[in-house]
């Protein structure tokens, strides 16, 4: 979340910022900003909302310079207004931050006893005034910057321009990610590698603690004691070029469709179709000792996770532990020495996910990144990396990313199982079968497409929908009313459909659609119970199974969506896709900002 730009340019420097920001925008489109410094001092240009009300502003009144910083802002302290859009600054200093400043309150106090005079709600400004206070004392902009960091708690990636100091940026990290990018003769600083890959392809990342003099000659990196630290230069394999939606009307719709062909890209990186194996990356530790496993992530990645502990659990009889990440480092989970755990996450910056990831590190468990982004902060600290072969998932609403997480979580639990030797050759090639079956199936089901488009037709004006399922269907139910709640705004919630007695039945009546998701396998009886259950109370069901469950349920369900009969274990990959289709096509129905839902960014950078 919050995205940052800074260039030390050979010319000016607004256009390229506002092509950085658009390559971030996934980050956050409360506002947005660019500030500039000549020798007339910083100029800045801010506007409430997407970067097309910046560009305009731009246009209305140019901004000249040739050493720059932008900004997307995701609000996380100070409403989303022109005041509290970054860059932030009192005339001697201007920062973009990503993050959260924890004890800003404190700092505002004791700043604001001494003289300094705030215009925004934001925990950004103090660090403004910080170091503008060292300048005013007569330091200079490095050792006022590492005055100023020293007294932040909390997390923070900054671009720091200075009055008086036309070519030169000081950049910050702790926590927030950040990148330096070089040029020749010119020099960058980017949230991530893509919003500089137009402009540079060698990039190194700054560590924890680190903070960057950038000149257009280079970079000198610090450590937080002011000390030189070299970090490595590597060439990223990420393309410059835009990312476009093609003939589809959202990415999100786009990356629905990619499914068919990233899933199968993301298993055969796994499979060898001649032996009809299964194997992963060599790893730095044995798989076989492992004993228990502990899963964690957030969000969609969290139900992918659910998904991975069914399968851990069955084929691999290895116990897991399943946590949200913003919970599980907070509750004193007593972590195993040597023991497995496993962070998912599209962009591998999650910060809940990564803090978790380094609090098993100094654990000393076995660390394993399951994530999309091969350059991020997690596949660079974990022990072991397990790419998703998504491709850049724009839309915020994750869809490819979950599906091809599950493919990755498959994969996992097959090889750990036969590492543990729960799992025999055979064993091995049914499931491993199973997979390979997908993206036909996934092609198959995709042209229900019109169909669900027909039945979100009939639920635009709902106010609550329900999902139920059972087994891996139940997580599958889980991200169902996610996306529903992610990009609609309409309420949705997930059961396990035999908790439905226990409580959230009271719910329903005729006006409450529950979207059922019931593949045939070994549950499938109990499943149609409880479906029963609800249709004899008057609830909506919208069925969505194969051809005989379909059947079971004519004439009585609202709406059936009929599924290709598929193995057990490849039900929950294939039964997410009319769940997202479903979800986007009552957005697109609706008229809502399907890719940039309101409130919602990529990339959680923020605890
Ligand atoms: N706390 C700052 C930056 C927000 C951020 O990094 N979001 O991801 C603000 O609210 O402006």
């Amino acid at each position: 979340m919050c995205g940052i730009v800074g260039i030390i340019g050979k010319s000016e420097v607004a256009p390229f910022l506002l092509d950085g920001l658009k390559r971030l925008e996934y980050r956050g489109y409360d506002s947005a900003g660019i500030a500039t410094v000549t020798a007339k001092g910083i100029d800045r240009r801010r506007a409430e909302g997407k970067i097309v009300n910046l560009e305009a502003a731009v246009e209305k009144r140019p901004i000249h310079g040739a050493t720059g910083i932008g900004h997307t802002r995701w609000a996380t302290h100070g409403v989303p207004n022109e005041t509290n859009a970054h860059p932030h600054s009192d005339g001697t200093v201007a920062l973009v931050h990503n993050g959260i400043i924890e004890n800003f309150q404190e700092l505002r106090r004791q700043l604001t006893a001494q003289g300094h005079v705030f215009e925004s709600e934001t925990d950004t400004e103090v660090v403004v005034h910080l170091i503008s206070a060292g300048i005013s004392a007569g330091k200079t902009p490095k050792q006022a910057t590492q005055d100023a960091l020293q007294r932040l708690k909390g997390a923070f990636a900054l671009a720091i321009l200075f009055t008086g100091h036309d070519g030169l940026i000081i950049g910050a990290r702790k926590g927030s990610p950040l990148a330096i990018g070089y040029g020749e003769g010119e020099m960058f600083l980017g949230s991530d590698a893509l919003a500089l890959a137009p402009l540079t392809r060698r990039i190194s990342y700054l560590e924890d603690g680190d903070f960057v003099v950038l000149a257009a000659e280079g970079a000198q990196i610090f450590n937080l004691l002011g000390q030189p630290v070299e970090r490595d230069i590597h060439i990223t394999q990420l393309s410059g070029a835009m990312i476009g939606k093609g003939a589809y009307r959202h990415f999100m719709l786009k990356e629905i469709y990619e499914q068919a062909t990233v899933i199968g890209d993301t298993l055969n990186s796994h499979f060898n179709p001649v032996e009809r194996t299964l194997t992963l990356p060599p790893m730095p530790f044995d798989l076989s000792a492992v004993e228990r496993v502990t899963l964690v992530a957030c969000g969609t990645s969290y139900y992918a996770a659910m998904v991975g502990k069914y399968w851990i659990e069955r084929f691999a009889r290895v116990p897991v532990d399943l946590d949200i990440a913003s919970e599980f480092r907070y509750r004193g989970s007593p972590v195993e020495k040597g023991g497995l755990s496993v962070f998912i996450s599209q962009s591998g910056e999650t910060a809940d996910t990564l803090a978790a990831l380094r609090f098993c590190r100094d654990a000393e468990m076995h660390t394993v990144a399951i994530v999309n982004a091969p350059e991020s902060t997690m596949a660079r600290e974990a022990d072991a990396v397990l790419p998703t072969l998504a491709g850049p998932e724009i839309g915020v609403a994750s869809t490819k990313a979950f599906t091809t997480q599950l493919i990755v979580l498959a994969c996992l639990a097959i090889v750990l199982g036969k590492e543990k030797g729960a799992l025999d050759r055979d064993g091995e090639a049914a499931l491993s079968k199973a997979l390979t079956e997908i993206p036909a199936y996934a092609t198959e089901v995709l042209k229900s497409d019109d169909h669900i488009r027909s039945i979100a037709q009939t639920m635009l004006d709902v106010a609550d929908v329900f999902y139920l399922g059972r087994g891996t269907a139940y997580p599958i139910a889980l991200e169902g009313a996610l996306k529903l709640k992610e990009i609609s705004y309409i309420h949705a919630e997930g059961f396990a459909a035999g908790e439905m007695k226990h409580g959230p039945i009271a719910m329903i009546d005729e006006t409450v659609p529950v979207v059922v998701v019931a593949p045939p396998d070994e549950l499938f009886e109990k499943t149609a119970s409880n479906v029963e259950e609800v249709i004899a109370r008057g609830g909506r069901v919208v069925f969505i199974g194969d051809a005989d469950g379909v059947a079971q349920f004519k004439g009585k369900a609202f709406a059936t969506i009929t599924m290709p009969t598929v193995k057990t274990f490849a039900a929950p990959i294939l039964y997410a896709i009319p769940v997202q289709l479903l979800a986007y096509h009552i957005a697109a129905l609706k008229g809502t900002d399907v890719d940039q839902p309101r409130n919602l960014a990529k990339s959680v950078t923020v605890e």
